[in-house]
């Protein structure tokens, strides 16, 4: 049922969630279209917690239910071939928050991109030495707090000083990124889901 699974995200409903996913998987429901109505319970959850509904307490079970959902997902996902290319992946200095950034390492892994994934709380030096190590064309930085703007221009800002900027695509995503952010942050492009992270780095990565 359409937005019955988002609804049941949204109540914190942990054996609802998971019962939807699985009758949806088992019924032949794509497992992207899963994600979504996940993701879309999430949003009503920030709004809940905006408003004072819920509380930090909240935000960390929903992460929980989030979590366990999407590793189910992501199971059915599964791909094999020749690696498409490099990318390193992680949440800015500043920011815990993974939830999206596993979805995008997982769709991108199982678009055959070889993945290295920095975690959270990522400072540029981090990222470049990721970047150096493997030798990867692609960074894909991702911040769901507006305090993540300033330490992904200061990213940007270390791969140029570092004389990697010209070999080196920039993506960046997360929650309030949008236009305008990108260009303050200096990224050649932002995303606003997982697949258009895959979408990025075909585009930047075709032979
Ligand atoms: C769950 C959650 C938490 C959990 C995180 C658990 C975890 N392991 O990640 C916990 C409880 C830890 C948490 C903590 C905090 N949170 Co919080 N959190 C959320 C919540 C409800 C959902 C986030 C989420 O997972 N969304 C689902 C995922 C799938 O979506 P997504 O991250 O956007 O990712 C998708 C796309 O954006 C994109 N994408 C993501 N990254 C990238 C990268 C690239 C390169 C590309 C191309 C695409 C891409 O693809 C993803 C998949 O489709 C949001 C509300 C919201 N509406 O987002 C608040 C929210 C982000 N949190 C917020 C706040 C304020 C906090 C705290 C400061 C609260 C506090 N007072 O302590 C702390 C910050 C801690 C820190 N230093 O980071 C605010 C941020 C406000 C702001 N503008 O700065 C929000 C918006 C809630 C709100 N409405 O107030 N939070």
């Amino acid at each position: 049922m359409a937005n019955e699974l988002a609804m049941a995200m949204a109540d914190l409903d942990e054996e609802k969630v998971q019962a939807l996913v699985k009758a949806g998987l088992a019924g032949g429901v794509d497992p992207s279209a899963l994600l979504n109505e996940c993701r879309e319970g999430m949003t009503l959850i920030g709004q809940r917690f905006e408003t004072g509904e819920y509380y930090l307490s909240d935000l960390i079970m929903a992460g929980e239910i989030f979590k366990t959902a999407a590793a189910d997902l992501a199971a059915q996902g599964g791909s094999s071939g020749p690696t498409k290319g490099k990318v390193v992946m992680g949440t800015v200095k500043g920011d815990i928050h993974d939830i999206g950034k596993d979805i995008v390492v997982t769709m991108l892994r199982g678009a055959n991109y070889e993945v290295t994934d920095l975690g959270v709380d990522v400072p540029p030096a981090k990222f470049i030495e990721a970047v150096k190590e493997t030798g990867a064309p692609v960074l894909g930085m991702s911040g769901l707090l507006t305090i993540s703007f300033d330490p992904m221009k200061e990213t940007v800002a270390a791969l140029q000083a570092a004389g990697l900027r010209g070999r080196v695509k920039v993506m960046i995503g997360g929650g309030p990124v949008s236009e305008q952010v990108r260009e303050y942050v200096g990224a050649d492009a932002l995303g606003v889901d997982a697949q258009a992270a895959v979408a990025l780095a075909g585009q930047w990565l075709a032979a």
